[in-house]
């Protein structure tokens, strides 16, 4: 059954920390410019912007190497994801839906926490459908970059090899039986690893051209709604092809193509499953003229109801020549 009308609450999160590259801090207002709010609001949503949230700039060095030392790359993620997880875990108490733009894959880390720590209680599963080119479950031992915007799934899914000052009372855990990576082409080997041993469900590219994007979205569907669960979406802007997403900083060839990104959101917005979003990935520094944060624009607008035939048009009354002539 379709969503009906929502309070959306935009939240964002404007940070590159997790990435090797500087750029998709710039994300959030990329995406506001590209109409995001009022596209929203052209499907009958209410919206609350809460603005970014973001960290300072370290201090400013003369050396460019030392400009984001990990130690201050990993603080900052880890700063954004506790204060994501609480506002997040406010607006769902509320609830409304916390739409999350970022940003780097990193922000996973709090946004997918406040999904866990707000439906625990409940006795509510969160599942997670992660759409990326990249499976994002490193852990610091397997990475091959040490970059966080590649292990948000892992620390969330609680891999041991993260030590203490990863966790906190904000982060949330899931269970990667619940997890659902479509769109995956870039996958390291030691992940695959991991992956297998933890069950997460890989819907690589292959499986899409072999089977076929509605018969897979599908077996997602049915899964989340079996399970009463609430299903988060972390749409990561390289799981589309780099020919119609140039502005990311970790393009893959063979990715999505228009009508599949499509149909998964169109799907989505029909399944009525979803309960929030992440928009991640987005470096309008890389982009060309907007493209990319359009596509994201109207991707999350088929997500929340904008169909081909618009259904609130409803049926075409057709007046005959006849009667036009009576
Ligand atoms: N697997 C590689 C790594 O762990 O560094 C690349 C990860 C890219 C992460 C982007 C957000 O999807
Ligand atoms: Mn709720
Ligand atoms: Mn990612
Ligand atoms: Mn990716």
């Amino acid at each position: 059954m379709p969503a009906k009308p929502r309070r959306i609450d935009l939240i964002g999160i404007a940070t590159a920390a997790g990435a090797s590259v500087r750029g998709c801090g710039m994300g959030p207002e990329a995406l506001r410019v590209a109409g995001l709010p009022e596209a929203l609001v052209e499907l009958g949503h209410d919206i609350a912007d809460h603005g970014d949230l973001r960290r300072p700039h370290p201090e400013i060095s003369t050396d460019p190497a030392s400009w984001r030392l990990p130690e201050q790359r990993k603080a900052d993620v880890l700063e954004l994801a506790a204060r994501s997880s609480e506002l997040g875990a406010t607006v769902l108490s509320q609830g409304n839906f916390p739409l999350y733009i970022g940003g780097d894959h990193s922000i996973a880390i709090g946004t997918v926490s406040a999904a866990a720590r707000h439906c625990e209680p409940l006795g509510r599963p969160v599942h997670v459908l992660w759409i990326d080119a990249h499976a994002d479950f490193n852990t610091l031992l397997t990475s091959p970059t040490g970059n966080l915007h590649g292990m948000p799934l892992a620390l969330l899914c609680g891999e041991p090899e993260f030590d203490d000052s990863f966790r906190g009372p904000w982060l949330g855990r899931i269970d990667p039986r619940n997890v659902t990576i479509i769109g995956a082409r870039s996958v390291d080997r030691d992940e695959r690893r991991l992956l297998r041993a933890r069950g997460v469900d890989i819907i690589d590219m292959r499986r899409i051209d072999e089977n076929g994007m509605v018969a897979l979205m599908r077996g997602v569907l049915a899964k989340a709604r079996d399970a009463g669960a609430h299903l988060h979406v972390s749409l990561d802007l390289d799981a589309m092809d780099p020919s119609i997403a140039p502005g990311g900083g970790t393009l893959v060839p063979g990715g999505l193509s228009y009508r599949e990104a499509h149909l998964i959101m169109e799907m989505l917005y029909e399944s009525g499953v979803v309960g929030s979003l992440d928009l991640v990935e987005l470096n309008p520094f890389l982009d060309h003229g907007g493209r990319s944060a359009t596509l994201l624009v109207d991707l999350v607008a088929s997500l929340f109801g904008r169909t081909i035939m618009g259904e609130e048009a409803g049926p075409v009354e057709f007046v005959t020549e006849d009667a036009q002539a009576d």
